[in-house]
């Protein structure tokens, strides 16, 4: 985000707000589509539940299109615009279609004037009293077509969602998505998703993770809250790849995690880094150049498709694929476990 704003007002919102959220939208399919229907060995446990591995192919063809949009509408996907409106019909287009429940939340209170909706995805199996969710900002500044900041984050979260679908496991609990608008003006979709949640719902969700620049070209391997209990699955996937993650120090209360975590929510999430420089104990681990920043294009007109770091994006997307199966896939052990 480009402006901190962390004014916690008493406003009451409308507890009803919330129910109409979670596929309240008649014009939107809830049960998953004629050919995804359960696999024969689903029901036998744990023989379907290894987390598939997301191709990254398909997630840079999703960062391709919203590079399009940006360059349709001035070159940009900021809240306010055209582009951004048209990111929440690509992402929504693509779930309908894989049998999502759907909802957009027009962000009434606290958003910037005329910002689009937030989008919120839920996939309609598992226990819904056990809910992990899974979120990214996809509006973008001005000066850019916001590729890595954040199409990364929302393309890797998209192509999860329908490899959710598409695999169709059992699931143990509810996987819930967010897509939010105004992030860059202050976090404001998520600040108002949250508030807009009754007190039972917010209890319902066992942790939020946040995706929010998870591919930058002098990258780092960040996690927030790395050694809490919401984090272990995210930090046990990239520590299997021997990345040693570290703290995302950087993005603390700076990204839509933060929105959560004030109304006591347990949050975690991956990032790749933006303006700060990459320290030469980093560049020795990691590769990279020290003392430059770790996105060189961070919130500037050359966040293109060309401003993206393939393997911090493939690693990123499986290792939110593994914190799904994890958390909420039947089989796996981690299903009912709270944070
Ligand atoms: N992605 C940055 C933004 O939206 O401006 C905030 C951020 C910085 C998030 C560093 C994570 C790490
Ligand atoms: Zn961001």
């Amino acid at each position: 985000m480009v402006i901190r704003r962390f004014t916690v007002t008493g406003v009451s919102l409308a507890v009803t707000l919330g129910a109409a959220l979670l596929g309240a939208d008649p014009t939107v399919a809830a049960t998953p589509q004629a050919g995804t229907a359960p696999r024969p060995s689903a029901a036998s446990g744990a023989a379907h539940a290894a987390a598939p591995d997301i191709d990254v192919a398909k997630v840079q063809a999703h960062l391709t299109e919203l590079h399009a949009i940006a360059q349709r509408n001035g070159g940009n996907r900021r809240s306010t615009g055209q582009g951004y409106r048209d990111s929440v019909a690509y992402v929504k287009n693509k779930l309908k279609a894989a049998g999502y429940a759907i909802s957009e939340q027009p962000c009434t209170s606290g958003c910037s004037s005329g910002a689009g909706p937030n989008l919120i995805a839920e996939w309609p199996q598992g226990d819904a009293g056990t809910v992990y969710m899974f979120g990214s900002h996809l509006d973008g500044v001005g000066a850019g077509p916001g590729i890595n900041d954040n199409g990364s984050g929302s393309a890797a979260l998209l192509e999860t969602a329908l490899t959710l679908a598409r695999e169709n496991p059992a699931m143990a609990a509810r996987v819930r998505f967010g897509w939010w608008t105004d992030e860059e003006q202050g976090l404001n979709g998520s600040d108002f998703y949250v508030r807009s949640l009754s007190r039972t719902e917010r209890a319902r969700i066992k942790a939020y993770y946040n995706f929010d620049m998870v591919a930058s070209t002098n990258g780092g391997y960040f996690i927030n809250h790395v050694d809490s209990a919401a984090a272990a699955p995210m930090k046990e996937y990239w520590d299997s790849l021997k990345l040693q993650p570290e703290e995302n120090t950087e993005g603390a209360g700076r990204s839509d995690d933060y929105s959560f975590e004030q109304a006591g929510i347990p949050t975690s999430g991956y990032a790749m880094g933006a303006g700060a420089r990459k320290t030469s104990a980093q560049a020795a681990k990691w590769g990279g150049t020290a003392y430059r920043s770790y996105d060189p294009c961070y919130h500037q007109s050359c966040d293109t498709t060309a401003n993206i770091n393939a393997t911090g994006l493939n690693r990123s997307a499986d290792g939110i694929a593994y914190t799904l199966w994890k958390r909420a896939v039947s089989g796996t052990g981690g299903g009912a476990s709270a944070g």
